[in-house]
């Protein structure tokens, strides 16, 4: 039984990689971070290393177990082996857990089983998050955690020191020098305006493309390996765009990147003056980045991504004026729905003055709620829970 008054020992979590890198990246941000700030032994059960291989190069796809970064990493696999479930399990993304770990939970009693769950800054989150839903036939109960915006919600992942991080590579020429020289570029001149590019396929990239080609300002714009590449190659006429190759139109400077490391993706946004994110992980970084940010949500059949999109744009865009705040709605939803990107340009162009200076003061009230922290808390309230209830069953 949990001790109301101690930390879990050990953690589960369990990942079922949907496609693209979001599941995994947001299970393996929770994994380090639970083990390197609160001491966890943390196991992360994952269907495809491949995917998490990408984010963090020591990670070996063909292993079935291995230690990478104080993390124990374990392929998932089918029948599920033996294995004695952790205190703290955590389902992602509502995934399937095993029916025989199920029954060893429920044997054992000792478990607070959590299903994260996506992000949304929709409203009835709040009237979610911690909802518990007990097993139809065992003994057990899970509880739905929900990241989120607002106190009501589970909050965002977020490292310690990570603000320190950023501050001190944003005020150090010495490390943005040894960032660009990694990718083997010069450090780019002051007015150039740095852009990274993180996209899914998208038919508004050729206008965006044309709108910098066709500006006053130079552009640097920085596209990591992944979906929207083929686009951008294709915009210079290139059929196969790799890493280290680089185009020039006009004013527009375009970089291919290698996708690096998950800890390396976040120097890239703190390098550039303009990020375009995406999904869910990025999304969250590129706010920590507190640098203006173009969100492309990740599609859903039925368009509810529309939705979540405007109910994170309403909160983000609150303390904005009227002008920056439609410029960014302008911008968002064009890129979104894959037209008028390069016609929504100017407006935010214009605005990123004050949508920079917004940023640091948005970040710093998100980073009130910590999701990893909340999550811990929650695990104690449970155990005190169980605790009560057990001594009320004796007495
Ligand atoms: O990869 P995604 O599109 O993931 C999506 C979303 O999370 C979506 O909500 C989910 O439903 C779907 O997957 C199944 O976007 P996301 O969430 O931003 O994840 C990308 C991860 O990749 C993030 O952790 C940052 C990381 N990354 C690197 O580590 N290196 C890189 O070079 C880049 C560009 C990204």
């Amino acid at each position: 039984m949990t001790n109301e008054r101690e930390m879990p020992r050990s953690c589960d979590i369990f990942c079922n990689v949907i496609d693209n890198y979001g599941d995994i990246g947001v299970c393996w941000r929770l994994a380090r971070l639970l083990t390197h700030e609160h001491g966890l032994a943390v196991r992360l059960w994952g269907d495809d290393l491949g995917s998490l291989a990408r984010l963090c190069h020591e990670a070996d796809a063909a292993r079935d177990i291995q230690r990478c970064r104080g993390v124990e990493v374990r392929r998932w696999v089918k029948p599920f082996v033996e294995a004695q479930p952790a205190e703290l399990v955590i389902e992602a993304f509502a995934c399937k857990l095993p029916q025989s770990y199920i029954e060893a939970m429920a044997a054992q009693q000792r478990s607070v089983w959590i299903n994260l769950e996506y992000l949304s800054a929709e409203d009835w989150v709040a009237g979610c998050h911690k909802l518990p839903s007990p097993h139809p036939s065992l003994p057990l109960t899970k509880y739905f955690f929900f990241p989120g915006f607002t106190r009501q919600t589970g909050g965002l992942l977020l490292e310690r020191d990570l603000f320190a991080r950023r501050d001190a590579f944003q005020n150090d020429a010495a490390q943005q020098w040894a960032f660009w020289q990694s990718f083997g570029m010069e450090m780019p001149c002051a007015e150039t305006l740095k852009i990274s590019l993180f996209g899914y396929e998208n038919d508004a990239l050729a206008g965006l493309f044309d709108a910098w080609a066709n500006g006053a300002q130079p552009v640097l714009c920085l596209v990591p390996e992944g979906r929207i590449l083929p686009q951008a190659g294709q915009y210079f006429g290139d059929a196969a765009p790799r890493a280290g190759n680089s185009y020039t139109r006009g004013s527009l400077q375009v970089r291919v990147l290698p996708f690096v490391e998950q800890e390396g993706y976040d120097e890239l946004l703190w390098a550039c003056d303009v990020n375009f994110v995406r999904g869910e992980d990025s999304c969250v970084r590129a706010q920590w980045a507190a640098k203006p940010f173009v969100w492309q949500i990740y599609p859903q059949h039925d368009a509810v991504h529309w939705q979540k999109l405007q109910a994170f744009l309403n909160r983000y865009s609150a303390p904005l004026d009227a002008a920056a705040e439609q410029a960014v709605q302008g911008l968002w939803r064009a890129w979104n729905s894959g037209r008028g990107a390069g016609q929504a340009w100017p407006a935010f162009a214009a605005v990123r003055g004050k949508l920079d200076s917004c940023a640091q003061g948005w970040a710093q009230e998100l980073a009130e709620n910590n999701l990893a922290l909340n999550l811990l808390d929650f695990y104690k309230k449970i155990g005190t829970m169980r605790a009560f209830k057990i001594e009320g069953q004796q007495t």
